[in-house]
């Protein structure tokens, strides 16, 4: 019988523990039920409810929670499974069928609670079995919980503090929302390592959440991290001691030198980004603070001069050692880098010009998060609103598209056919796990229609190829932002070779151009899905011949020192602003020229320097082709003085 309170109605797997020293180990299908007094499950299916089995009023439960699932037993019939902890020390273990239905019980229920009075601040991710907590060993039942618990208590419950009559957690625990390390209750058992101590973080984008359970970001302020065993989410307390899911490339840790969050502070980039960032601003005295390549440890002042030439200078701050204070001219110190800054926009103090205001790429743009949040990488088609096309690519039309009506995304339709779909999806969400800012993120599939559609990064300027031929006269005047490009596809490449994944097809094509100069990586691993022997063969029309190594030639032997090589030819494009690589020659003739290690020729105003990269990466034989990581200091490398060879 329906009833207009129902909040919720799903059919799922619950295990029963009960009080006893042994559990009840049976798991039963039951129709879950909730409305806003109570939780109640019944025999049957959803078309068809049966008996009533039981009844939780939610003002007994003191958690929601989901349950790691790296922590349940094997026993366990599923994943996805979730925790009502409710009157005294009774748990209800539940199983959803997937992460959403999961993380929708979850966040309603939690909802639903969160003014009760016996909410407890802390949890076990794990489940009671065996006679231990299978998340922190401890081998009491009522032992304390090793994760804070996501309580968004009332002001007045955090005032008045738990009335609870649970002995997990004593009262004064209020005050403090951080893990408390799980008190050792028997010495001869293995007990787990203590929390790390608790990070702090800031941070450097504003967040919106997309997801019950997010957590908003605004960015400066401080956060706690409570959970940072995932690499791409993070559990995070705000100043309210409200508790949420954050992107972790959005927050920085704090550092003593207390620069995260400061709009001319970037960590990690390289002479080459900072002077093309610069440069494409074109003002005076624009600049950014980032870490010293040359000198780590160190930091460096990049500033663009205008005259008499346009110029980027690169001073290092230096530290007094005999009171630590800071100082770019030695004349001017300072106890703090902030301070030291702030004087240098206001006065000259022996630099070429004063400091004027950072580049707006450095203060507007935030990344990519991995997926729209924490293990959502199934889309549903109702999430996307489709624009216009953006262009075609192996599996069909690609479109502009927006995400929830608010987030700009590109979604690739599969054409019927051009794809081998099920193995896709099975690796589709190992690939949304891969994040790099030189990588376009793939946020995730909608898979359970026809067509199946790939959601990835939206990147406003196309293909780096198209991009190379219409803007490349203005790009080439000054080349540092040509080897900046190069640079870029490198550190997506240096970290798909860390991550063991091979692109397979890494050409200026398959890189995408976004504001600022921006590039990415894209479409990485895909051609192993490819439906269409004319791409996948190597004498078919379509085999990307002119990018491929001997080996690959030769044997189909792909690695990421195939990559090398593409890598190498892709750095030849860059450099002749858009140029299809052996102009003249058939795949008949390029296939001969490789194998008898004949190369394409250094480019009209390629620096020497640059070509010495380019034909380290056509190596014959691919264990003397460098890898990324070595490409990337040698890129790093490249000097002014290089362009003058
Ligand atoms: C079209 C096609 C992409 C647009 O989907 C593919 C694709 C699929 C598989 C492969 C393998 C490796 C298997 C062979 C290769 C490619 N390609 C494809 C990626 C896009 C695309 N994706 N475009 C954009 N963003 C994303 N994420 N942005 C974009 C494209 C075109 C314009 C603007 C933005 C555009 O119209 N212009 C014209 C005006 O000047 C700017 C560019």
């Amino acid at each position: 019988m329906e009833s207009r309170d129902e909040i919720k109605v799903s059919l799922m797997t619950k295990r029963n523990l009960g009080k006893g020293r042994i559990p009840n180990t049976d798991y039963k299908d039951r129709v879950f039920v909730l409305t806003r007094g109570k939780l109640s499950y019944y025999e049957g299916n959803l078309s068809k409810r049966g008996k009533l089995k039981g009844e939780i009023p939610l003002s007994a439960v003191k958690v929601i929670e989901k349950v790691d699932d790296d922590l349940l037993p094997k026993d366990f019939p599923k994943d996805n499974c979730f925790q009502v902890c409710y009157e005294d020390s009774l748990t209800l273990y539940i199983m959803a069928n997937d992460k959403q239905e999961q993380e929708e019980w979850v966040s309603l229920m939690q909802e639903a609670c969160k003014n009760n009075n016996g909410l407890l601040p802390m949890f076990h991710c794990g489940v009671w079995q065996g006679g231990q907590w299978s998340c922190c060993r401890q081998v009491d039942k009522n032992a304390p919980g090793c994760k804070p618990a996501f309580t968004q208590r009332s002001p007045a419950d955090k005032e008045n503090g738990s009335s609870t009559t649970n002995n997990r957690r004593p009262g004064k625990v209020k005050k403090d929302p951080l893990p408390a390390p799980p008190v050792p209750v028997h010495a001869k058992r293995p007990l787990p390592a203590p929390p790390p101590a608790a990070k702090v973080v800031v941070a450097v984008y504003d967040y919106e959440p997309s997801q019950p359970g997010d957590l908003e970001l605004k960015k400066g302020e401080e956060y706690t991290i409570t959970d940072n065993s995932r690499t791409h989410w993070w559990k995070a307390l705000n100043r309210e001691g409200v508790q949420g899911f954050i992107p972790s490339n959005y927050v920085q840790e704090k550092t003593e030198k207390g620069l995260i969050g400061e709009g001319w502070y970037c960590k990690d980039m390289s002479r080459q980004r900072a002077e093309a960032l610069l440069k494409q601003e074109d003002r005076e005295g624009c600049f950014l603070v980032r870490d010293s390549t040359a000198s780590p440890g160190t930091l460096t002042v990049s500033v663009l001069c205008k005259t008499p030439q346009t110029t980027v200078r690169h001073y290092h701050i230096k530290q007094n050692p005999r009171d630590s204070k800071y100082f770019l001219s030695e004349k001017y110190t300072f106890p703090t880098i902030p301070e030291l800054i702030n004087y240098h926009q206001h006065n000259g103090g022996g630099l070429v010009t004063r400091l004027r205001l950072p580049p707006a790429a450095l203060t507007g743009y935030a990344p990519a998060t991995l997926g729209f949040s924490q293990d959502k990488w199934e889309i549903s088609s109702t999430e996307l609103t489709l624009m216009k096309p953006l262009g075609s690519g192996q599996f069909g039309v690609v479109r502009l598209g927006k995400f929830q009506g608010r987030m700009l995304v590109a979604v690739k339709t599969m054409r019927e056919g051009s794809m081998c779909e099920d193995d896709f999806i099975e690796e589709a969400k190992t690939m949304t796990k891969l994040q790099h800012p030189n990588l376009v993120q793939l946020y995730g599939v909608c898979f359970k229609e026809r067509p199946i559609q790939i959601v990835t990064e939206y990147m406003c300027n196309g293909n780096m190829s198209s991009y190379l031929r219409s803007k490349g006269r203005e790009l080439a005047e000054d080349r540092s932002p040509l080897v900046d490009m190069c640079q870029q596809v490198c550190s997506g490449m240096e970290y798909l070779e860390r991550s063991q994944f091979i692109h397979r097809d890494l050409a200026a094509r398959n890189c995408l151009v976004g504001e600022h100069n921006i590039v990415k990586v894209s479409d990485f691993g895909l051609s192993r899905y490819v439906l269409d022997d004319e791409y996948t063969s190597s004498t078919g029309s379509k085999f990307p011949i002119k990018w491929a190594s001997p080996e690959v030639l030769e044997f189909s032997r792909f690695s990421s020192k195939s990559d090398i090589w593409a890598f190498g030819i892709l750095m030849w494009e860059v450099f002749t602003l858009g140029k299809t690589p052996y102009p003249n020659l058939n795949t008949t003739d390029v296939v001969r020229q490789v194998t008898h290690g004949k190369h394409l020729d250094r480019p009209q105003r390629c620096p020497h320097g640059v070509y010495r990269i380019m034909k380290q990466c056509w190596e014959k034989d691919p264990m003397r082709r460098p890898t990324f990581k070595d490409l990337q200091g040698q890129i790093e490398d490249i000097q002014e003085k290089d362009y003058c060879e």
